[in-house]
């Protein structure tokens, strides 16, 4: 997490908790200026440290009264009258809002009427039957709660891939150049880039872990040190615990394949080893056939293998896998067939197939986004506006005679354009699986985008066959409706998906938004292997989000996609023969 975030998260709290005492107006500016801290381009703290609150009161929507306590937070690392807010209402707010269907308020009702403080309090009281006794509150309100409480407990333990990527990253690049290391990477659920986050593990090769553990706990965006021993050392950093190994540089890939897990991936590996009168554990592969007690030494036997992952999976006669395969979902028993899938990768990618600009939500012009476009390296682009229609509130979605008014802008810019620009739109899936805009003018744009925005509990899976069928529909977007850690989206039956979106050429997306990551890697395989086509785009609404493409092909990675199987990997040509 940037200190941006950090600084955002605390006026987000801020936010929610005078909304949880009823205050008017002013959680909503706290709001605002939350979301503006967040997408600064600067650091915002920085700015604080240098220049003070005239400075930070220059961000739009950061008044004075906000800009004071951005200074107080970076000065002192609290607001005074957060503490405050907290001693009163000793809630956990974050973490009950992460309840669906819970808000601020709900927080405060129920707080005043039965002492509600934490998701365990909250589950009690509904399991008792106590909430819909409380006025304003049914006995749908305490369903809802008992159903959604327990997604809400894991998502409190977990972080996104897209908090903890950066944070790896940077320790990862902090790590490399420090005294002593001679090698260092990323391993656990990170490397393998799961949607959500445990810990971070880091693993360093060096022959001098005590200067190296110096170095990890002087890492600048440590927050605290947790432990600090003589081989490990753990710190936390923003919201993430970060887990520092430092290993022997011979038994370096041995750890690594370890460390990177899954554990599921590792047992079977372990048995696959055992048949072959190997032992195999974090220091390396072992020939144990003359060893009367494998057990009794973790190194005995002979070494086969430990210094690098390649000669781990060697010895056991099976080439390397990718990260992103290991999670016992097959991976193995296809390693031995020679079955492995040669996966998609991030240079693979040439354009972005769901993109948006001011017209709706976005921030930026259809030029902009197309420039963007360019900069970051794609041969095209397709302008992917929403239409009206359900789950589009505040005038977001555009209705049709604006878009096809934007028709004529996209055409303009795509005659001036370097890349291919593809007019398109965003529509939305109705609760029947209709589709919110008129089919002629479905026809005359290139790229249909349709996603569901509204309804998003329940089985979806004829709503979406149905848009899937429509002639006009190019590419179902983020396909459950999920947030990671804060709605778990709609239920589907992906491989009935997955084979009617082959047959009437319908791709399935991986929206790369690492809040989104829809469809997730498992729903990818089903798909996949069902015979689908999968477009990776980032639902980009300002151009540094082209950046976030990597997060979606990992995530097609994950579910063992290959360059075939994304739509977006095609040049110009080979889109429009898709698209036709
Ligand atoms: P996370 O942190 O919950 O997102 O998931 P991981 O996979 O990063 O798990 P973590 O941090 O507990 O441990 C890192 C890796 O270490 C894990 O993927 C596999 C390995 N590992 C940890 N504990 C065990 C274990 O008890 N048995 C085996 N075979 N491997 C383990
Ligand atoms: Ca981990
Ligand atoms: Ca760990
Ligand atoms: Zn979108």
């Amino acid at each position: 997490m940037s200190r941006n975030d950090e600084i955002a998260d605390r006026l987000e709290e801020f936010a929610d908790r005078l909304e949880a005492k009823g205050v008017e107006y002013k959680p909503r500016a706290y709001r605002r200026a939350a979301e503006n801290v967040r997408a600064f381009p600067g650091d915002v703290a920085g700015l604080a440290e240098d220049d003070g609150e005239a400075a930070v009161g220059e961000i739009e929507g950061v008044g004075d009264a906000i800009s004071a306590k951005v200074v107080e937070y970076v000065e002192t690392g609290d607001i005074e009258e957060l503490e405050e807010l907290r001693a009163e209402m000793p809630v956990d707010v974050e973490a009950l809002t992460r309840v669906e269907g819970v808000g601020p308020k709900t927080v405060g009702s129920l707080y005043e009427a039965l002492g509600v403080e934490t998701l365990d309090d909250l589950e009690a009281a509904a399991e008792a039957g106590e909430i819909r006794e409380v006025s304003g509150f049914g006995a749908k309100t305490e369903e809802n709660i008992l159903e959604n409480v327990q997604f809400a407990r894991e998502a409190t333990e977990r972080e996104s891939l897209g908090e903890a990527r950066p944070r790896g990253e940077s320790v990862v690049s902090y790590l490399d150049g420090q005294p002593g290391v001679e090698r260092v990477d990323l391993a656990g659920s990170l490397r393998r880039w799961k949607e959500t986050i445990g810990d971070v593990d880091v693993l360093v090769a060096s022959d001098e872990p005590e200067t190296v553990i110096g170095a990890f706990t002087d890492w600048p965006e440590a927050d605290t040190v947790i432990e600090a021993g003589d081989q490990k050392a753990s710190v936390r950093s923003g919201e993430v615990r970060v887990d520092l190994r430092v290993v022997d540089p011979a038994e370096f890939g041995a750890a690594l394949q370890y460390f990177t897990g899954s554990k599921d991936h590792n047992v079977k590996l372990r048995n696959v080893a055992i048949e072959a009168d190997l032992k195999m554990n974090e220091y390396g592969v072992f020939d144990v056939s003359d060893v009367d007690d494998p057990d009794a030494d973790q190194r005995a036997g002979e070494r086969v293998a430990g210094e690098t992952e390649e000669g781990m999976y060697e010895a056991l006669d099976l080439p390397w896998m990718p990260p992103e395969l290991r999670e016992n979902w097959g991976e193995i028993e296809a390693a031995r067939e020679g079955d492995l899938p040669d996966l998609v990768t991030d240079e693979d990618v040439r354009g972005d197939l769901h993109t948006h600009t001011g017209w709706s939500d976005g921030d930026h012009t259809v030029a902009e986004m197309v420039a963007g476009a360019a900069e970051f390296g794609h041969d095209y682009v397709a302008i992917t506006d929403h239409a009206t229609g359900p789950g589009m509130v505040g005038g977001v979605g555009v209705p049709d005679d604006e878009l096809r008014e934007q028709l004529g802008e996209v055409r303009a810019v795509a005659d001036e354009a370097d890349i291919g620009v593809f007019s398109g739109v965003e529509a939305n899936i109705g609760a029947d699986g209709s589709i919110s805009v008129a089919d002629d003018l479905l026809t005359e744009l290139d790229v249909v985008v349709a996603s569901p925005h509204s309804g998003l509990d329940g089985d979806g899976t004829d709503r979406l066959v149905a848009a899937a069928e429509h002639p006009e529909v190019d590419i179902i977007g983020h396909p459950t409706g999920r947030y990671i850690n804060q709605r778990s989206g709609l239920d589907l039956d992906v491989e009935r998906l997955a084979s009617v979106a082959a047959e009437h050429d319908t791709a399935l997306e991986v929206n790369a938004n690492p809040a989104r990551l829809d469809l997730g890697g498992g729903a990818v395989k089903a798909a996949v292997e069902a015979g689908a086509t999968i477009a990776v785009d980032t639902d980009a609404h300002r151009p540094e989000s082209y950046g976030l493409v990597r997060y979606g092909v990992h995530t097609a990675r994950r579910g063992w996609a290959e360059e075939t199987d994304v739509l977006n990997t095609r040049g110009v040509e080979g889109l429009r023969e898709f698209l036709e």
